[in-house]
């Protein structure tokens, strides 16, 4: 234990405890911007600074360990004047257009620099030229908004083990760049928006598809169908002001209904779906003498990270397209055909919790149906500015159902949204399949929780099938160094490229910091409690549609409709 002062008041803390944690510990709120409670700390921006008695230059309190019989002062003059001084040169290099800028009202710096009362900026603007890069399919870079904090550059090599975005050149003409100023699309960008998601600022941000989903409702021609993907029911109602965590399906559906869309669906059918395709996947792998540990296909971003990094292992990720793409590729198909509708005529719209998603449904393979599956995506906070662009107060509609056929789901696809979800989903369907026996106790609590790695063994008839979880790409390598080293015994293996799963996602509301993600992971496994049947395999629509349509997994139609390949 340490003890230190702090303005006057004596704490005792435990070694290694920075200067940060030891403020907060008796509620002074020291200002940050570089400092992320998800990551590690830089100390780049130095906003933090404190005086150290007995030092003559300022301490940044997010990287200064405390000692004993330290003397802290965080609150003179002095400190405030330099904090004032610090702000300002970072305002003065920042494209301050806050009223049209996405992050206006859930911006850091903007907060900040009202809580430092900076009213006035005396340093000459010096902005870098706007040159906004559009290039990728799903992520805005603006770097005459970047602040330089580095959040961006640590979540993309340290959480995710990509590096498409670099620190370059030195001191004051330090830049978070892309190599040789290349841009976004023409690096190893996976589109997982992670460092949207610890951008305090609007230096990076989603692709706006809004004004196309606008203008698709508005064409009497067309008939325009939407998805909601399983980690969106528990986060929208966060972007629009309630509590974390709460679970919102029934108003979602009524508001889609209200600003017009023809019918809603729900990407949780498809989940189920994708447990019918990817279990008997794996029961045929583990017969067959099959490529093992299969790998889950669901998760966008990942399936570029092993596209890019480890093409050669390829043959390990199941052949199941996404939940998103399956349901695309039904909703042209089968659901044209039964209610004679000409899939020329037909938009399909998902909301996802992801930035990846959007990429994916421009793959030039995701039109199996004869036509691009999927039409248009949304990322949880956009919809959430549609919300509050109707006017139409979400949180006060009455709760509605989704329509039929393709919006009847279990709570197996529900808990699709968290880490661990897939696997579990899974598990309850493959049990009863091979054993023929009901699975009394559905709850694989081995699985759940917000930790990157996790492992577990379960007993299916003869069969020990051994199975891990992993999200974050940085965990997801550590299975494929393991494979390549010939040291990977899993059977089967769930990865989710985002921390958390889907409910972290990178089109999730800002801030999503892993006290959040638990309360949003708690909203998930509520959601599959409650709903009276909790296995993909029982689900009446999805039966329904292998008898009227599909035949049986696995099968012909499926294999052309809900399957694919990825790119060597
Ligand atoms: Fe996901 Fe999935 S769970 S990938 O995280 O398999 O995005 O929510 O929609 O497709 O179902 C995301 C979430 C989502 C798919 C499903």
């Amino acid at each position: 234990k340490v003890s230190v002062n702090i303005n006057g008041k004596d704490v005792t803390v435990d070694e290694g405890t920075t200067i940060l944690e030891a403020c907060k510990k008796i509620n002074i709120k020291i200002p940050t911007l570089c400092n992320h409670p998800d990551l590690e700390t830089k100390g780049n921006c130095r906003i933090c600074i404190v005086e150290v008695e007995g030092q003559k230059i300022f301490s940044a309190a997010c990287c200064t360990t405390v000692r004993d019989g330290m003397k802290i002062k965080t609150n003179t003059k002095r400190v405030r004047e330099a904090r004032k001084i610090i702000m300002e040169l970072i305002i003065s290099s920042h494209r301050d257009e806050c009223l049209s800028c996405v992050r206006s009202n859930n911006c850091e710096l903007q907060t900040l620099s009202k809580e430092l009362n900076v009213n006035n900026v005396t340093f000459d603007k010096n902005i870098r030229p706007i040159k906004i890069d559009k290039s990728s399919p799903a992520i805005v870079r603006d770097p005459s908004k970047c602040i330089k904090c580095g959040r961006c550059v640590e979540v993309c090599h340290d959480v995710q083990g990509v590096g498409a975005i670099y620190n370059a050149f030195r001191s004051s003409d330090m830049e978070i760049s892309l190599p040789f100023e290349a841009k976004l699309d023409d690096v190893e960008c996976v589109y997982c928006g992670q460092c949207i998601n610890v951008c305090p600022v609007g230096a990076i941000y989603e692709k706006d598809d809004t004004e196309n989903v606008w203008d698709a409702i508005e064409d009497k021609n067309k008939h325009v169908i939407v998805q909601i993907a399983p980690a969106v029911r528990v986060s929208l109602g966060e972007e629009i002001g309630m509590e974390p965590g709460s679970i919102v399906t029934g108003k979602i559906v009524a508001f889609l209904r209200r600003i017009g869309f023809d019918k809603v669906f729900d990407t949780n059918f498809a989940a189920d779906l994708t447990i019918m395709e990817e279990g008997n996947e794996l029961l045929y792998r583990l017969k067959n003498n099959g490529t093992l540990p299969m790998m889950t296909s669901c998760s966008p971003g990942w399936i570029r990270y092993i596209e890019f990094f480890y093409p050669e292992l390829l043959d390990h990720v199941s052949s199941c397209k996404s939940p998103q793409q399956m349901f695309g590729a039904l909703a042209k198909s089968y659901y044209t055909q039964k209610f004679n509708i000409d899939p020329k005529d037909i938009v399909v719209v998902s909301i996802m919790p992801c930035t990846a998603k959007k990429a994916e449904a421009i793959r030039k393979e995701m039109n199996d149906s004869g036509h691009q599956d999927v039409d248009i995506v949304l990322t949880t906070r956009e919809l959430g500015r549609m919300v509050k662009e109707s006017r139409i107060l979400l949180e006060e509609l009455q709760e509605e159902e989704f329509d039929a056929p393709l919006g009847i789901s279990t709570g197996a696809a529900a808990i699709f949204g968290s880490t661990g979800g897939v696997m579990e989903a899974a598990l309850r369907t493959v049990y009863e399949v091979v054993t023929g026996e009901e699975l009394e106790n559905i709850d694989l609590y081995d699985l759940r929780g917000i930790e990157g790695f996790k492992e577990s063994i379960v007993k299916i008839g003869e069969l020990e099938v051994k199975v891990a979880v992993v999200n974050s790409l940085k965990n997801a390598k550590k299975i494929l160094e393991m494979i390549k080293k010939g040291e990977c015994d899993y059977h089967f293996v769930e990865v989710m490229c985002c921390p958390g799963g889907c409910i972290g996602g990178g089109g999730q509301p800002i801030p999503g910091n892993n006290e959040i993600k638990m309360k949003r992971i708690d909203g998930i496994y509520y959601v599959d409690k409650g709903l009276s049947i909790r296995k993909s395999h029982k689900n009446p629509a999805v039966l329904q549609v292998y008898k009227e349509y599909l035949g049986e997994p696995l099968g012909e139609k499926s294999h052309k409709l809900l399957h694919t390949h990825y790119n060597y």
